[in-house]
């Protein structure tokens, strides 16, 4: 559960890389005592160090700024919460509603390669099954030689049924199959695995566009909704994945993985600020109960507490 003393404390040593990038600096920051214009133009420096990107840092400053002149403060030592307010205010924004125990919902895992899509979709079909719900796991990426059965494996593995093909056929053909057997035999979460693919390949979107109109077109009466995994380690790069596949299949919500092999964990706050993305989970490791919902107030104590 989200809030329980153990996820914490692997929350909080996941994102150290981070922290040590960000909080290191910034304590030596307000070591100094002033909050001149040199102290906001160092905590910019350090903000977009970790990733937090220009516009987004420029606007914490902006705010900043002004919470300092209506309190009045002059003690950098405040600024620490308040710059933890703030970056909460962006995060609060961002959280995404996805409750794991929804009937009837299909998930399109999409993202570019290796960013933990297979693995993450392992995490969520053992963590969906635990909330009593009926998992068909759907092996849409016949792209990559081993990806079939790689799922599979995991399938073996959580006691799950698997919908495949051989590799080389067509992805879309393996969704409808998927779907009719969900529809056939009373799934009640599908997850649809697919190959992961640069953004930039304008077929192999297409190929994914496509993916998307076969699920959509065999819904019956499910509600599709398509999961972005992003790898956190990809900084800046992933601002971008998210715009195209937004645009492409309509990607909605996103999954941040690989929080713990980070130091710009900033990522997150860039992310939820730019693109107004909402976030459901992020990865800080490689165990299943190292994916979790993502809680911003959760999120911001582990940043910030010693
Ligand atoms: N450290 C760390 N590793 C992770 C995390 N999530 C996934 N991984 C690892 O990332 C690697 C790639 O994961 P996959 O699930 O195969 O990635 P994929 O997106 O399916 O890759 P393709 O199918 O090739 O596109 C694996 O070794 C995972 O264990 C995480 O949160 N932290
Ligand atoms: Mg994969």
């Amino acid at each position: 559960m989200p809030g329980d003393g153990n996820w914490f404390s692997r929350l909080k040593q996941g994102l150290s890389r981070t922290k040590q990038n960000l909080l290191g600096p910034l304590e030596d920051l307000l070591k100094r005592g002033k909050l001149d214009e040199e102290f906001y133009a160092d905590l910019e420096a350090v903000l977009i160090q970790a990733d937090v990107g220009v516009s987004t840092a420029d606007k914490l400053l902006a705010r900043l700024q002004e919470r300092v002149r209506e309190r009045r403060l002059s003690d950098p030592t405040q600024v620490k919460d308040l710059l933890a307010g703030e970056i909460l205010a962006i995060l609060t924004d961002a959280r995404a509603d996805l409750d794991l125990a929804d009937r009837d919902m299909v998930y399109l895992v999409v993202g570019v390669n290796g960013v933990g899509k297979t693995t993450t979709i392992a995490k969520l079909a053992e963590r969906i099954r635990k909330t009593g719900r009926k998992v068909l796991l759907v092996a849409a990426d016949t792209f990559r030689a081993a990806a079939t059965e790689q799922l599979q494996a995991w399938g073996q593995r959580l006691g799950l049924d698997v919908v495949h093909h051989q590799a080389g056929a067509d992805p879309a053909a393996v969704a409808f199959d998927g779907l009719a057997a969900a529809n056939a035999r009373k799934y009640e979460v599908i997850l649809v695995d697919t190959a992961g693919r640069l953004h930039t390949k304008v077929n192999l979107l297409e190929e994914l566009r496509k993916v998307r109109r076969v699920v959509e077109a065999n819904l019956n009466g499910r509600t599709l909704r398509v999961l972005l995994v992003l790898d956190a380690t990809t900084g800046q790069n992933a601002l971008h994945q998210a715009q195209v596949f937004r645009e492409a299949v309509g990607a909605e919500t996103a999954i941040l993985t690989k929080l713990d092999g980070t130091a710009k964990g900033g990522i997150v706050i860039a992310l939820a600020d730019q693109l107004r993305l909402p976030i459901a989970l992020i990865g800080v490791g490689e165990r299943a109960d190292d994916l979790r919902e993502f809680v911003p107030e959760e999120f911001v104590q582990a940043l910030f507490s010693e």
